[in-house]
């Protein structure tokens, strides 16, 4: 081994170092150089059988030959480290001008029967009232006998009730058929004055066009010593103006007959049926829209009130029916069946709850 042969393996490797493009063909020329089968670590092996004054002159050649080696190495891979960075940064360019991602599509819609029993409850916490909740399930008593259903009365048939099998005390629970049990409960439990409303489902067995088994009631019972049906008439009047964002309504009360109220009425709209929707409030017919009386003297008796001290009103009206003619849903029966399309189509946007002072469905 000579000068001129380590001088060639240098420049041979040197150019390998500058010619190398990647940090990978880098490290090739470095294992093939200075790995352990490498032709410098060759080189440096065959130190041992040298003589000791052959080896004084190869040993620090060669030694010297590695550390140049390794310093340029290092080198050039501080320099493809800054290069394949570089290279990177370019091809993960960011366009800040582009416009947005666009968002999330919006999934989930407020059904229109609880958007009219937020409306609802807008209108009438506005007025004072408190809303009150109560079972499903009722007693036969809280449904009819409280009510001032007669035993074995017809009027126990005509409301088509959904009867459980009798328990072992022969109690046959019912679904409540409107949900009047809840202002017995009330006046039970509460000192007059009494001002609430009763949104909730009730359950009668019917089912077609414009029924379905299960609806959604609101009810409303103010009690007090003095309560007379001129107030009953305000309240049902402010409260339809005020659901159907008109400024006047007319309104017709006919006799009618609820075991609950004496007198009872039914109480007729003003409204314009001549268009393709039925619009409240103005026009030449009238439509039936909800019952209302003076509770019977008998029904605060059973709830533990003086009918010689309080007297009161009460009506009922039906929520999906509200809603029907408020935002033109035509068959009822849709509202129940979960069609995604039905939902998409007359659902609310969640968030935007009604309010007297935001606006009630805008
Ligand atoms: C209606 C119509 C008329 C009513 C009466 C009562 C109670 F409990 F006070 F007696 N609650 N609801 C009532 C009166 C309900 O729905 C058409």
């Amino acid at each position: 081994m000579d000068d001129t042969h380590i001088q060639a393996l240098q420049s041979r490797i040197e150019g390998e170092i500058a010619a190398a493009s990647t940090l990978a063909e880098l490290d090739q020329v470095r294992v093939a150089a200075l790995g352990k089968k490498g032709a410098v670590s060759a080189l440096l092996a065959t130190l041992g059988k040298m003589s000791p004054e052959e080896r004084k002159l190869a040993g620090p050649a060669l030694n010297g030959l590695k550390n140049h080696l390794n310093g340029l190495i290092a080198d050039r891979n501080e320099e493809l480290k800054k290069i394949e960075l570089e290279r990177k940064l370019q091809g993960e360019k960011l366009d800040v001008t582009l416009p947005l991602m666009p968002a999330p599509v919006a999934r989930g819609t407020i059904h229109p029967v609880s958007q009219v029993i937020d409306e609802i409850t807008a209108i009438f916490a506005d007025m004072g009232f408190a809303i009150a909740e109560g079972p499903d399930i009722e007693t036969d008593y809280y449904n009819f006998t409280a009510l001032n259903f007669p035993e074995g009365h017809p009027a126990r048939e005509m409301h088509d009730t959904f009867f459980f099998n009798p328990d072992e005390k022969g109690e046959r629970k019912v679904l409540r058929t409107h949900t009047s049990p809840v202002q017995i409960r009330t006046m039970e439990n509460q000192e007059p004055p009494i001002r609430i409303i009763i949104p909730g489902r009730t359950y009668r067995c019917d089912s077609d066009q414009t029924h379905t088994p299960m609806f959604h009631q609101v009810e409303g019972l103010v009690i007090d010593k003095s309560s007379h049906i001129g107030q009953l008439r305000w309240v049902l009047e402010e409260f339809l103006k005020a659901y159907f964002e008109v400024d006047e309504v007319s309104t017709r009360f006919r006799p009618h007959f609820f075991p609950f109220t004496e007198p009872s009425m039914e109480v007729d709209v003003q409204c314009d049926r001549s268009g393709a929707e039925v619009k409240i409030g103005q026009g030449s017919d009238w439509m039936e829209i909800l019952g209302c009386g003076m509770v019977h003297p008998n029904v605060l008796a059973n709830s533990g009130l003086d009918p010689e001290i309080y007297q009161g009103f009460a009506w009922g009206i039906g929520i999906d029916r509200l809603a029907m003619l408020k935002y033109g849903m035509p068959d009822l029966r849709a509202f129940f069946d979960a069609d995604q399309r039905w939902l998409d189509h007359y659902g609310f946007r969640p968030l935007d709850i009604p309010t007297l002072f935001g606006g009630l469905s805008s």
